[in-house]
């Protein structure tokens, strides 16, 4: 044998050894086995009540010495890497497949390796010879418990965004053997998570309609769908040259239903009203646990929302909410610093939730090990960085107060008692305010890493309204839901209403060790939480109606709740605007009556003026938490 072939065949054991050493030493590190070393993989199509069948795999522990409880987890986007051969690297949350349980995953129907017809946010209907996701989920699941060997009788179902909202949709007539649901940052509604925030497009998900709106030719293992290409990555630019929605038609034919549907239904009508889980969230027997992000950019209404349905239609069954200092989904992955945008909230806090949280709450209902803690909603204040247990969410000793907009662009306790005043600014279509700095204005699939942005780029800009509170002599924590009520006027007859809620840092504020080198924390205002709503539903989200002009109108916006104190040193801050953009569609500010429809001349500038008086005080109407009343967790 010629040196040259020995010192090759040296160099690639070498290597492989050394390959081998650190898969060993990276599994090590999460005790995670492989996952084909662990499970094997069983693909099957299983016929649901009409005939179609849906693509589903079971991975089972190689161990088949004793019984397991299946994990259900049912998608939209796909279970790949298809093929018997073919292995994902996680199957489940690492330490749930370390523990060993039936995972089970499944194309919904209309989707990928399934049959059928997709329909988003398919409308539940009642009655068994009807099929929607709760029916598909019964289906599967009577399959499985006559199909699979080795399971222990119990079924949960989990899963995030898309996958939330079917753990979500499960329940309604679920299946008995389905013991436990979570729903992570499920979606609810359309028309106020992801697509829709009271009545405003959410267009920085203008690309993801694509994805959801082609029906594919049958079963594949190959996307059918393909986004719009454009030529830039500058997301305002783009969007502010694509100038009226209804030139979208360019990229999107009568062939993306989905983006059809949007146009056609700009009110919140039947077409979305059916497509709500919640109206259906009752007579629920199985047990749920809610998680979602205070920083989720796309399902917040859904969490909350769902969690609080549940609790107000089934008394007693042990509905809980989890709600951590996380951007869209963010609790599933695991790392050192857990931040959202700039702002670091803590070490290693998902690992933590995974660990002591979302393990027992499995193991308790699917192989009755454990016992669960008492609180009804384990929540983390954003301000103080810590975690807090209530007996219930919102907690029962907040007590509602109100910040009022004031002259001088002041935020006060106390209602204003001069007359008259009020705060004006000119709205521009055509020159909208950014919703973050211009230089991450990039086009994405979803808008979402904005939520904790530094909001002093837009605090000087001539159509951002500012009011800002004293610095604060004592610590004031936020615990619940928050109102904006406005009293407002425009000299046209349409306008959306941006309301910001900002936690302003001290000057001498210092970075944290993973703040970003290009970020000072030092005077920073930091987006607690926002909302837009689309003035002209102002009185209903069905019956569109224009402003008068000039006349004081009110306009109430809901922004979703907060767990932030507001530490001593700090100031609140609060804006109001009329553009948000391109996070949301361009309002034309003269009222037509579908703006997915309206013309480049529609388009007109307005005049907005805020009243901050003692006969029209604008107000952010808190729930406020006494001390700190709250039980540790
Ligand atoms: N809720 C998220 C989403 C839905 C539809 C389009 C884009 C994003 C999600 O499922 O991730």
């Amino acid at each position: 044998m010629n040196h040259s072939f020995i010192k090759i065949t040296a160099i690639v054991s070498a290597t492989c050894w050394l390959m081998l050493a650190i898969h060993n030493h990276l599994y090590a590190q999460q005790d995670l086995l492989p996952v084909a070393q662990q499970y094997s993989k069983t693909e099957y199509r299983i016929r649901m009540r009409d005939g179609v069948h849906l693509h589903t795999v079971v991975f089972a522990p190689r161990d088949r010495s004793k019984t397991y409880p299946i994990i259900l987890n049912r998608t939209p986007y796909s279970c790949q890497p298809y093929g018997l051969e073919n292995y994902p690297n996680r199957i489940g949350p690492e330490i749930l497949q370390s523990e060993g349980y039936i995972f089970v995953k499944q194309d919904v129907r209309g989707r990928w390796m399934s049959e059928g017809t997709f329909d988003n946010m398919r409308p539940h209907v009642s009655g068994t010879s009807n099929i929607d996701e709760s029916s598909d989920t019964y289906d599967t699941i009577q399959w499985l418990m006559d199909n699979l060997d080795n399971h222990n009788g119990k079924v949960g179902i989990m899963g995030i965004s898309y996958p939330g909202f079917y753990a979500a949709a499960a329940l309604p007539e679920a299946h008995p053997a389905l013991v436990a649901s979570s729903p992570q940052a499920p979606i609810a509604d359309f028309y106020f998570d992801d697509f829709h925030h009271h009545g405003a497009f959410t267009l920085m998900y203008w690309i993801a309609t694509a994805t959801f709106g082609y029906q594919h030719n049958g079963p594949t293992t190959q996307a059918w769908y393909r986004s719009p290409q454009v030529d830039t990555r500058d997301a305002y630019q783009f969007y502010l040259d694509l100038g009226p929605l209804k030139n979208t038609e360019r990229y999107y034919g009568k062939d993306n239903f989905f983006w059809q549907q949007i146009v056609e239904h700009p009110n919140y009508d039947e077409f979305w009203q059916r497509r709500s889980i919640l109206p259906h969230l009752k007579n629920i027997g199985s047990n749920v646990m809610v998680v979602g992000g205070w920083f989720d950019a796309e399902d917040l209404y859904g969490p909350l929302q769902i969690f609080k349905t549940i609790e107000e239609n089934n008394a007693g069954i042990y509905n809980v909410l989890v709600m951590g200092p996380w951007g869209h989904g963010d609790w599933a992955r695991a790392g050192q610093h857990t931040m959202v945008g700039n702002i670091v909230f803590g070490e290693r806090i998902s690992d933590w939730y995974q660990r002591e949280i979302e393990a027992p709450f499995f193991r308790h209902f699917l192989k009755e090990q454990g016992e669960l803690p008492a609180w009804k909603a384990l929540v983390f204040d954003t301000g103080r960085n810590e975690w807090k247990a209530f007996d219930a969410w919102p907690p029962r000793q907040s007590e509602t107060t109100s910040f009022y907009l004031g002259a001088g662009k002041k935020l006060t306790m106390s209602s204003p008692d001069e007359a008259g005043s009020y705060s004006e600014f000119t709205s521009d279509p055509n020159s909208p305010v950014p919703y973050r700095q211009r230089d991450q204005l990039t086009i994405r699939f979803t808008p979402r890493p904005y939520m904790t942005d530094d909001q002093r780029f837009a605090s000087n800009h001539p159509d951002v309204l500012v009011f800002e509170s004293d610095i604060l002599s004592d610590d004031i924590t936020l615990a619940g839901d928050i109102h904006a009520h406005l009293l407002v006027s425009t000299d046209q007859t349409d306008a959306d209403w941006i309301v910001k809620l900002i936690d302003v840092y001290p000057a001498d504020t210092r970075n944290h060790s993973a703040t970003p080198p290009s970020v000072s924390l030092a005077g920073y205002q930091q987006m607690v939480r926002s909302e837009i709503f689309r003035g002209r539903f102002r009185n209903s989200y069905s019956a569109p109606e224009p402003f008068v002009p000039n006349e004081v109108t009110p306009v109430t916006v809901p922004l979703q709740d907060v767990f932030h104190t507001f530490k001593r040193g700090h100031r609140i801050m609060v804006h109001v605007q009329s553009s948000w953009f391109p996070l949301f569609d361009r309002n034309p500010q003269k009222y037509v009556n579908n703006i997915y429809k309206a013309s480049a001349s529609d388009f007109s500038k307005a005049t907005h003026r805020v009243f901050h008086n003692k006969d029209h005080a604008s107000r952010i109407e808190v729930r406020i938490l006494p001390g700190s009343q709250a039980e540790t967790k």
